[in-house]
C-alpha cells in the first residue's frame, strides 16, 4: 500500500525537482536559428519577435488591413501594428504574446510602460555577438541545432564558401523539397551535377544518395529531416515513398544518421498569411509504424502536430526502440498541451524521450520557450516523483539530475550514438 508523504518530504522533493529543471542546461534539438556566421539570417530583437508568424496569425484576427497591403509594409510598421492590436488594444494573454513579455522581463526591460520605441532603442544598442551569449545563458541552452536546407538560396552560398563553425550550433539536413516537390527538385539536382531523372530511372537513387552524402558532410549534420502533411503515407505509390526507400533510408543506414519526421502540417491552408497560414491535420501513424517495423536498422526521430495523435505516437514508441519521440511542436507548444503531453509521455515511455525543442525562429525566443516549458516540466515531474516516493521509492537528487539531463538532450544524444 502506498504511504502518505509528510509535507516536509513533499516540499523537499518539489524543491529539488524545480531547481534541477530550472538549472539543467538543454540541447535545443530543433530550431530555425543560424550560426552567427550566417549574419542577418540569425534573427533577433523586438521587431523580429513581433512579426513572428505565430503573432501574425493572431493579429490578423483583429486587423482590417488586406493581406497584400500588410506584407508591403516595412517590418517595423508590421511590428507596430501587431504590438497595437495584440498588446495595447487587448491583453497579451496568448502563449506567443506572453512569450515576448517573458523575454523582455528576463532581459531586464520594463514592458509595463507599453513603450515600443524605448524597447527598440534598447535592442539597437546591443552587440549581436554578446547578445547570442546572453540569450543562451538566460535560457540555459548549451547547444542549438539549426535547420539547414541545401535548397535554400540564402544559406547555400555560405556552406559552399565554408566558414568557421561556432561550436554551440549544430546542424540538421532539411530535405522537404526533395521528398515533397520532386518535379522541381530533380532539375535542381541535375543542374548541380547529379545524374537524376524525373522518372527515377538510371542512377537516380544512387545520385540522390550522393547528394545527401555531400550535404551531410558539408554541414556536418546530426540527422536528416522532413516535415510532412497529414496525408503522408508509407509505403505508397508516391514519389515521396519511393525516394524514402531508394535513397533516404539507405543513406541514413550507411551514415548512421536518424531520419526525423515532423508529421501533420497542412501547408498554406490560408496562403495569403504566408508562413502564418499553415494548419494542422490528423495523420495516419500506421505509416510511421511501417517505417519503424520495416527498417529496424534505421533510426527515426518523430514529433507530430495534432494533439489527437500524441497518444498513438507514444504507443508506437513503446513498440519500436528505433524511434525517439521529441518536443511539443508549434500548435502543441502551449502550456495546457505541453502539460498533457509530458505527463502522457512519462506515463507511457518513462524517461526515453526529449521533452521539448524550441522551434525558435528568432534567437530571443529561446528564453521564453524554455522558461515556460521548464515550469510545466517541473510541475509534471514533481507529481511523478511524489507518486514514486509514496510507494517508498524515494528519488535521490543525483537520480533526478540524471533524469532531467536525459529529457533535456541526454537521451537524444544517446539515441544518436547508438
Ligand atoms: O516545419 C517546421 O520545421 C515548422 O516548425 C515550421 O515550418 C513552422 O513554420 C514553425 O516555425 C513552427 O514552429
Ligand atoms: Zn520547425
Amino acid at each position: 500500500m502506498s504511504s502518505i508523504l509528510p509535507d516536509a518530504k513533499r516540499e523537499a522533493i518539489a524543491a529539488v525537482v524545480s531547481q534541477t529543471v530550472r538549472e539543467t542546461s538543454v540541447y535545443d534539438i530543433h530550431t530555425h536559428l543560424y550560426d552567427p556566421a550566417f549574419g542577418e539570417l540569425l534573427l533577433w530583437g523586438i521587431d523580429d519577435q513581433l512579426v513572428y508568424h505565430y503573432l501574425v496569425a493572431e493579429a490578423f484576427r483583429h486587423f482590417d488591413i488586406g493581406f497584400e497591403a500588410f506584407w508591403r509594409l516595412a517590418r517595423e510598421e508590421q511590428a507596430q501594428m501587431i504590438w497595437d492590436a495584440l498588446f495595447v488594444e487587448n491583453s497579451p494573454i496568448s502563449e506567443a504574446c506572453r512569450g515576448v513579455l517573458t523575454v523582455l522581463n528576463r532581459l531586464g526591460l520594463d514592458a509595463n510602460q507599453r513603450d515600443l520605441p524605448s524597447i527598440r532603442k534598447w535592442f539597437a544598442e546591443q552587440d549581436s555577438g554578446d547578445y547570442i551569449t546572453r540569450c543562451m545563458d538566460l535560457a540555459k541552452v548549451r547547444t542549438i541545432c539549426m535547420t539547414n536546407s541545401p535548397f535554400d538560396e540564402l544559406e547555400t552560398p555560405k556552406w559552399n564558401a565554408g566558414f568557421e563553425r561556432d561550436e554551440r550550433f549544430t546542424s540538421a539536413l532539411r530535405i522537404d523539397p526533395l521528398l515533397l516537390e520532386w518535379d522541381t527538385a530533380a532539375p535542381r539536382l541535375a543542374g548541380a551535377g547529379y545524374e537524376v531523372q524525373a522518372d527515377f530511372s538510371g542512377r537516380t537513387m544512387e545520385e540522390v544518395q550522393r547528394f545527401l552524402r555531400d550535404w551531410a558532410k558539408r554541414m556536418d549534420v546530426l540527422y536528416v529531416m522532413v516535415s510532412l502533411p497529414p496525408a503522408f503515407e508509407y509505403p505508397a505509390d508516391t514519389q515521396c515513398s519511393r525516394l524514402i526507400d531508394g535513397a533516404i533510408l539507405p543513406f541514413c543506414r550507411e551514415s548512421g544518421l536518424p531520419f526525423a519526421l515532423m508529421i501533420g502540417v497542412k501547408r498554406g491552408v490560408n496562403a495569403a498569411l504566408q508562413l502564418a497560414g499553415d494548419g494542422v491535420g490528423k495523420p495516419d501513424l500506421a505509416s510511421l509504424e511501417n517505417l519503424c517495423s520495416g527498417h529496424p536498422d534505421n533510426k527515426f526521430l518523430c514529433t507530430v502536430l495534432s494533439r489527437e495523435s500524441q497518444h498513438e505516437l507514444c504507443v508506437i514508441a513503446r513498440k519500436f526502440r528505433n524511434l525517439h519521440v521529441f518536443g511539443c511542436w508549434w500548435f502543441t507548444n502551449i502550456p495546457s498541451v505541453i502539460e498533457e503531453m509530458t505527463r502522457m509521455r512519462l506515463d507511457l515511455i518513462g524517461m526515453s524521450f526529449t521533452a521539448q525543442h524550441s522551434d525558435a525562429r528568432v534567437l530571443d525566443q529561446i528564453i521564453y520557450k524554455w522558461d515556460h516549458s521548464r515550469e510545466i516540466i517541473a510541475k509534471v515531474l514533481t507529481e511523478k516523483y511524489l507518486n514514486l516516493a509514496a510507494t517508498g521509492w524515494e528519488p535521490s537528487g543525483v537520480e533526478i539530475q540524471r533524469d532531467v539531463e536525459g529529457l533535456f538532450g541526454g537521451s537524444f544524444q544517446r539515441f544518436l550514438s547508438r
